[in-house]
């Protein structure tokens, strides 16, 4: 159990934890690779969510995920990046948070992931949760606290 007063000065820099969904770069499920790929290469984050319909969160889409599907023999193929989606070759297997002010469940998927996404009970995608605005809020921890 994380130290009550520890939380509290974590809580300080609460207004930081999530960054909302309208900054977030995104992907939508039935976009072609084609477009995911040059959304990627333009935004230049490593992975970043995929909506479908209504905002509903589904999953993650990273450059490999795209390049898996060029490789060929002796050369790479652009063929298929206009007849498969982003739904077709997308992670879905996911850690999400519905609280980003849970600090227990946050540290620990922090640990392996880079950021969480925020994802209301009803689906919503709502922004995410990321390493570096944790590593501010441990800057001002250690800051802050005294022996
Ligand atoms: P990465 O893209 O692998 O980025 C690792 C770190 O490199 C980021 O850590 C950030 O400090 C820096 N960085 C990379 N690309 C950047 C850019 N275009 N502008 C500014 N800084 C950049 P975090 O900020 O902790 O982000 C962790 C991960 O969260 C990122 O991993 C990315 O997958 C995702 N992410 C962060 N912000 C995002 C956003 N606005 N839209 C979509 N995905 C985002």
């Amino acid at each position: 159990m994380i130290d009550p007063e520890i939380n509290e000065i974590l809580m300080q820099n609460k207004e930081h934890f999530v960054i909302p969904a309208s900054r977030v770069a995104t992907v939508q499920a039935d976009n072609s690779l084609t477009h995911a790929f040059l959304v990627l290469t333009k935004v230049r984050y490593s992975k970043i969510p995929v909506l479908g319909a209504d905002d509903q969160f589904e999953g993650l889409l990273s450059m490999p995920m795209i390049t898996e599907t060029m490789l060929g023999l002796e050369k790479l193929s652009f063929d298929k990046l206009d007849t498969l989606c982003v739904g077709d070759v997308m992670q879905t297997d996911v850690a999400t948070i519905e609280n980003p002010y849970d600090t227990e469940d946050v540290l620990h998927l922090l640990v392996d992931n880079p950021f969480l996404p925020v994802v209301a009970d009803t689906g919503e995608f709502t922004g995410i949760v990321t390493r570096r605005e944790w590593m501010k809020t441990f800057n001002h921890l250690v800051h802050t606290v005294r022996g």
